[in-house]
């Protein structure tokens, strides 16, 4: 081996240590989404447009829709434990719905809790999410297909009470009079 081959073996080995010791990308929307309050009967309503928004969340192994390299918006929801929400979207462009547990990723996909893609351009999207645990603060991700798929959006958002109560009431009244 010449001086020079030697040189260029070893240029390629610490370019290859270093692309190996690169961290992983890093995706986060925690800064951008927005909180969720609800009024007292547990409802909600914004508008967006998702061409305003970052693209943070590029793909997410929701229901056998993979890829979504459009910009998004993301809104933060706080439930209590047994507390469910439902999200309905009117968007211009094409949106999909994303559910997820956390707001930053590291070279991964976002986790998926739910997911809703029913609809073309110009539809309606739902989606829907019950916390089986402990209270904990969901994300709900508002996507676009693609770059051209952005657009306006209003969301309705609603809050529901705990399952197991309205169960307990609605179930304890039956069995009283059974
Ligand atoms: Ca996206
Ligand atoms: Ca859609």
């Amino acid at each position: 081996m010449n001086r020079m081959l030697v040189g260029a073996v070893a240029g390629v080995i610490v370019a290859a240590a270093a692309a190996a010791a690169m961290p992983p990308p890093v995706y986060d929307f925690c800064g951008a989404a927005t909180a969720v309050a609800v009024d007292p009967a547990g409802h909600a309503a914004y508008a967006g447009d998702t061409c305003d928004g970052d693209n943070q969340v590029l793909d997410h192994l929701c229901g056998g829709f993979v890829t979504h390299m459009g910009h998004e918006d993301c809104y933060a929801i706080p439930l209590a434990p047994g507390q469910s929400f439902t999200a309905e979207v009117a968007h211009g462009g094409d949106a999909a719905l994303l559910v997820t547990d956390v707001c930053i990723v590291f070279g991964t996909m976002y986790p998926c809790l739910a997911a809703a893609d029913a609809t073309g351009p110009g539809g309606v999207e739902t989606v829907s999410y019950a916390n089986p645990g402990l209270a904990a603060t969901v994300y709900l991700v508002i996507d676009s297909h693609t770059t051209a798929g952005c657009g306006a959006y209003t969301l309705d958002l609603s809050i529901q009470s705990e399952v197991g109560e309205e169960r307990a009431s609605f179930g304890g009244i039956k069995a009283a009079y059974r």
